[in-house]
């Protein structure tokens, strides 16, 4: 077909353009009850979040553990949050939130599957919250960080106490978040983000 000097013109939107793979990523927020899981998604979140949050009613008392803060909590999240962050690049990132009664532990392994790492949040007035999330992904060698949330923005402990408290090995990143902001959120993620990384760069290495 001979070229015509009209197709100089043609839009620039027709000329097919690069476009990147979508690649998707998926971490996991846990710890324990109340620790402000579902606020953390939610914060950073680029669509409305799902959530799956229910009453904490008279009904649970004696079953699910109200955890000591009733005076701020009415109800819990009994089957996963979840929410989804785009980034330059096609990237996305997929969050999941674990549920917060020990009931539903068994789902944390369908949370977790594929993920390339997780989010361990703390509140450090009730750091035994904490204990089974550290030792869920340690035990199966999921990077994690774990991430003190900052409740009213006041940090009461220094993050070495914490990690002494905690056991969490030196290898483990240990920082201070806000669930409530965005840019604290987005740091934490960030860390599990290059944590993950590096795991997969060590793993490549040749051996010898
Ligand atoms: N002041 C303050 N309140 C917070 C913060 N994060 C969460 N909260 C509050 O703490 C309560 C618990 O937060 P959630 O996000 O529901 O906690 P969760 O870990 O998802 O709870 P479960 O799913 O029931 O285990 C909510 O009333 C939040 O508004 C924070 O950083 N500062
Ligand atoms: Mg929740």
């Amino acid at each position: 077909m001979a070229f015509q000097p009209s197709d100089l013109a043609a839009p620039v939107a027709e000329v097919p353009q690069q476009v990147a793979a979508p690649t998707v990523v998926k971490i996991v927020v846990a710890g324990g009850f109340a620790v402000g899981k579902t606020t953390f998604i939610g914060s950073i979140s680029d669509i409305e979040p799902l959530s799956t949050e229910a009453a904490m009613t008279e009904h649970s008392l004696g079953v699910d553990d109200a955890g000591g803060v009733s005076d701020r909590k009415t109800t819990t999240t009994v089957a996963m949050d979840f929410g989804r962050i785009g980034l330059p690049g096609n990237l996305w990132l997929y969050l999941f939130g674990t549920p917060g009664q020990d009931r539903f532990l068994f789902m944390w392994d369908d949370l977790v599957l594929g993920a390339i790492g997780a989010v361990v949040l703390v509140d450090t007035d009730r750091l035994e919250q904490c204990f089974p999330a550290v030792d869920y992904f340690e035990s199966r060698g999921i990077p994690f960080v774990v991430a003190v949330n900052c409740f009213d923005g006041v940090a009461t402990h220094h993050l070495e106490d914490v990690r002494e408290a905690l056991q969490v090995p030196a290898h483990v990143p240990l920082l201070y978040t806000d669930a409530r902001s965005r840019a604290a959120t987005k740091a934490a993620l960030f860390n599990v983000v290059r944590l993950a990384m590096e795991r997969a760069k060590a793993q490549a290495q040749p051996v010898g």
